[in-house]
């Protein structure tokens, strides 16, 4: 991320309003993400919140579908948080948070209360907090997630609305605090789909709805550091490159230092009239980070007022011909795509243990990439990759039809995918971004896309840009991958269905064969087929273990007459929920196409890739 100079902070209003992205009195609206906003946590509000729902949105508007937060005096809502005034509880008041159901948050609502299963639309939620504001600090209300449009109030005021399911909020809230330390929160959340959003309303993916993570209050100085990048400068392992971003009345000026006390490197920065302080430094004896030896080094800034620390791996990451060079080296990707979803729940995953399971079972199958599809995952999860040695693909829900002529669909778009790579920018394993999903072929197709992966590369040029590519064939069972977007990418990524979707059994695969029009590394985004574990037959047999166990040996076979294979991503590690996936005996509401099932069982075809990525393995890692 650059110097927010007051022009683009202008700029980045207008267009925030224009998408109606995250949008409040400006006090609060949303300035730079906090980097390891955790690290400044002083309060969790993890835990029980009370809930309503409300498919009318009768705590949002009037009788005559006027918004109360727009009304005259602001009251109205169920963001008020009404009480009684008097004993004799002469007034109406028709809802009452204290006495309504509590879900447990980061938690999605589908999971946990029944009648929410198919829900889409508002709930709202309420959480009390005791907090005495300190003088001299300043105080955030940070959000991991809300799906999909949020609208949040403190105290009854509103703090903004934010749109986007899979990326952080967060508001400055200092003047909103009370004095006695009695505060409450309340979050409208609406996950109900529209075609003009990010996602749009067509997804292979349940519409989980809620608070899906973390929520906390962050305490910072008056002037605090907000924002900091340490990365290797691009393919090059000498040079240690990033900046500092301070915020605050006190942010010209300022003299921060950079600690890297394992690897002797100290230095001094003094940051500028916008607070902000560049450097390029030299890192000969870093040592660095690969799947094979993920280190992590203690990387703390400190400005006199505070010391904000991370934990930070080195590497490099580039493509040269058709090989993808990991300092230096060429590497195979042996992955896998993971939804944000931990099947024995069934739900979004709700903890660092969720997560470290997906990432354990990845690690068990013999990876060392993740494809963490279709939408920013938790960072929790980017950190566990960082310190588990899985390299990672970063995408945005630009999936399937997106309204691509609208600009505000763009600007969304383009927010989310700013949201991410700040995110994402100081973890290692992070080596690819990614722009969209399986997008159909069109002129303001390409227009949108192309605009993206500039904007991907304008915020982050370290790391390799992606999309997995539409593809086409035709009756001499040839695969044509000529999307003109691969023009653009450094990656020719595609999802190819060969066996499931074309084609009526496995036996068929070996008949295609691959017209691959770029010079690049091929990483397969997706191939794959659905099976139910413990339903048995022949290779022949649909949604059979045999019949996922036969795709898989096929796939392989053919995928490996790609000259520049370089990697893949089967789909998918595990069983999910999916209201596409209808039949009521194999599917039952989950798409089937996981390597392990909803109760945590390995289907045959695990053992296939487990098998192949073992001998990727003793290929590359040991050089040969
Ligand atoms: C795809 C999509 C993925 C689906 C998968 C399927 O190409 O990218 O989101 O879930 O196919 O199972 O059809």
């Amino acid at each position: 991320m650059t110097n927010p100079n007051p022009m683009k902070m202008l700029l980045l209003a207008l267009v925030l309003s224009v998408a109606g992205i995250c949008t409040g009195s400006s006090a609060h609206a949303q300035t730079s993400l906090i980097q390891n906003a955790p690290g400044h946590r002083v309060l969790s509000l993890n835990g029980s919140w009370n809930y309503i729902i409300d498919p009318y949105e009768n705590g949002f508007y009037d009788y005559r579908r006027e918004a109360f937060d727009k009304s005259a005096s602001g009251k109205g809502g169920y963001y008020d948080n009404q009480k009684p005034s008097n004993a004799q509880e002469t007034e109406l008041i028709e809802y009452d948070f204290d006495h309504s159901p509590a879900l447990q948050i980061p938690g999605d609502w589908n999971s946990q209360d029944p009648k929410l299963l198919y829900y889409e639309g508002t709930v709202w939620f309420k959480k009390s907090f005791t907090l005495v504001p300190k003088a001299g600090k300043r105080y955030f209300l940070y959000f991991g997630a809300i799906n999909y449009e949020s609208h949040i109030y403190l105290n009854g005021k509103k703090l903004g609305m934010h749109k986007g399911g899979f990326t952080p909020i967060q508001y400055d809230i200092t003047s909103q605090l009370s004095a006695t330390g009695d505060n409450f929160v309340v979050v409208k959340a609406d996950n109900t789909r529209h075609a003009e959003e990010v996602p749009t309303i067509n997804t292979d993916w349940w519409n989980y709805g809620g608070i899906t993570r973390d929520v906390f209050v962050a305490e910072t100085p008056e002037t605090f550091i907000v924002d900091f990048k340490v990365q290797l400068a691009k393919n090059d392992p000498t040079k240690l490159m990033g900046y500092v971003q301070l915020d605050g009345a006190g942010k010209a000026s300022q003299t921060v230092t950079l600690n890297i006390a394992e690897a002797g490197i100290k230095q001094t920065l003094k940051t500028d009239a916008d607070g902000h302080a560049a450097f390029s430094l030299p890192a000969k004896k870093l040592k660095l980070w690969s799947p094979l030896s993920p280190k992590l080094y203690a990387v703390s800034f400190s400005n006199g007022t505070e010391t904000v620390q991370d934990r930070i791996g080195f590497r490099t990451i580039q493509t040269q011909g058709q090989d993808i060079l990991l300092n230096g080296k060429s590497i195979f990707m042996r992955g896998i795509s993971i939804h944000d979803e931990n099947p024995l729940i069934p739900g979004r995953a709700r903890s660092e243990g969720d997560l470290r399971m997906l990432l354990t079972w990845a690690k068990e199958l013999g990876c060392n990439y993740v494809r963490l599809a279709h939408y920013p995952h938790n960072e929790t999860m980017l950190k566990l990759a960082d310190e588990m040695g899985l390299l990672v693909w970063a995408e945005v829900p630009v999936y399937w039809t997106i309204a691509w002529q609208n600009p505000a669909t763009y600007q969304n778009a383009e927010i989310q995918l700013s949201d991410l790579i700040s995110m994402g920018k100081n973890r290692a394993s992070v080596v690819v971004w990614s722009v969209g999903n399986e997008t159909p072929l069109s002129d303001p197709r390409l227009k949108f896309m192309t605009s993206l992966v500039k904007k991907a590369r304008a915020l982050d040029d370290t790391r390799l840009i992606a999309a997995a590519l539409e593809l086409h064939r035709t009756p001499d069972f040839v695969i044509h991958v000529d999307d003109q977007l691969g023009e653009f990418l450094d990656l020719t990524s595609f999802n190819e269905y060969v066996g499931w979707y074309w084609g009526g059994s496995p036996s068929e695969i070996s008949k295609y064969k691959f017209d691959i029009k770029y010079n690049k590394p091929v990483v397969i985004s997706e191939f794959g087929g659905d099976a139910l574990a413990g339903y048995h037959g022949t290779a022949e047999t649909r949604w059979s273990e045999e019949y996922q166990e036969s795709l898989y040996v096929n796939q392989i076979k053919l995928l490996s007459t790609i000259q520049g294979l370089r990697g893949m991503t089967p789909w998918i590690l595990a069983d999910f929920r999916a209201t596409r996936r209808q039949h009521p005996v194999y599917q039952n509401g989950f798409n089937r196409k996981g390597l392990i099932s909803s109760t945590g069982v390995k289907k045959k075809a695990f053992y296939v890739l487990q098998e192949y990525y073992r001998q990727q393995a003793a290929k590359y890692d040991t050089g040969k």
